[in-house]
C-alpha cells in the first residue's frame, strides 16, 4: 500500500487474509482504533477499482490512515482542482453517471463520472473529508452553482470545530456537484455515506 502496488488480490490473498487485512467501515463502523485517532497505527488507505469505498471513518482515523499509508487528505483546495470538469447529473444520472440518485457505487465504475484530471466518483457516491478544518458551520446559503450543497456558514460558538467535506453523496441529488461543501460535521464524527480520498 506504501508503494502504490497493492492490488485486490494482494490484499484478498490467503496469506494476507491470515495476517488479518481486512476492509473496514463498508456497512458499519468497524474501524480497530478510537476515534480521535490516536490509536490508529493499524489501518491504512488503498483505492481500488470495482471496490465498495469505506465510510464511517472519522476525520481524525482518515488523517492517520492515509499517513500510515505514505498519504494525506487532501485540502480543499487540490480537491476543487482535481474534480473540476466532473459532470454533474444533479437528480437523474444514467448508469454511468456520477452516483448522485442510486445507492453507492464501486471504485472508478461510473466510467463518465470523471475530472478533467482523470480523477473518479469526486462528485456524489461518498461524501470526501478535506483536510481543512473551519468552526462547526450551521447554516446553508444558496448554492453558488448547480444546486451544489453549501453549508459553509453560521459558526458554532456552542460546538466544533467542523472539519470539511466535499462532493456530496449517492443520495444528494442536485446538492451533489463539484462544489458542494459542508462545515457542519465535527473531525470527531463518522457517518454512512462520508469517506476520504487521498493524494500524495
Ligand atoms: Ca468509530
Ligand atoms: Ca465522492
Ligand atoms: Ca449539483
Amino acid at each position: 500500500v506504501k508503494k502504490g502496488t497493492a492490488t485486490l488480490a494482494n490484499l484478498r490473498s490467503p496469506s494476507a487474509i491470515a495476517n488479518g487485512v481486512v476492509q473496514r467501515g463498508v456497512g458499519s463502523d468497524d474501524y480497530p482504533c478510537n476515534d480521535d485517532g490516536n490509536d490508529c497505527t493499524d489501518i491504512f488507505a488503498v483505492s481500488i477499482l470495482g471496490v465498495s469505498p469505506s465510510a464511517f471513518i472519522t476525520w481524525f482515523q482518515a488523517q492517520q490512515a492515509a499517513a500510515n499509508s505514505g498519504k494525506r487528505l487532501l485540502t480543499n483546495a487540490e480537491w476543487q482542482m482535481a474534480a473540476a470538469g466532473t459532470p454533474d447529473p444533479g437528480n437523474t444520472p444514467g448508469a454511468s453517471d456520477c452516483a448522485t440518485n442510486s445507492g453507492g457505487a464501486d471504485t472508478g465504475t461510473r466510467s463518465n463520472c470523471v475530472s478533467r484530471f482523470g480523477v473518479f466518483d469526486m462528485v456524489g457516491n461518498f461524501f470526501e473529508w478535506v483536510a481543512d478544518w473551519v468552526p462547526l458551520s450551521t447554516t446553508c446559503p444558496p448554492p453558488l452553482f448547480a444546486g451544489d450543497l453549501n453549508c459553509l456558514a453560521g459558526a458554532s460558538t456552542t460546538s466544533g470545530p467542523g472539519a470539511l467535506i466535499r462532493g456530496g453523496d449517492f443520495l444528494s441529488s442536485t446538492s451533489a456537484g463539484v462544489f458542494a461543501v459542508t462545515g457542519s460535521g465535527k473531525p470527531s464524527s463518522a457517518f454512512s455515506s462520508v469517506g476520504f480520498r487521498c493524494g500524495r
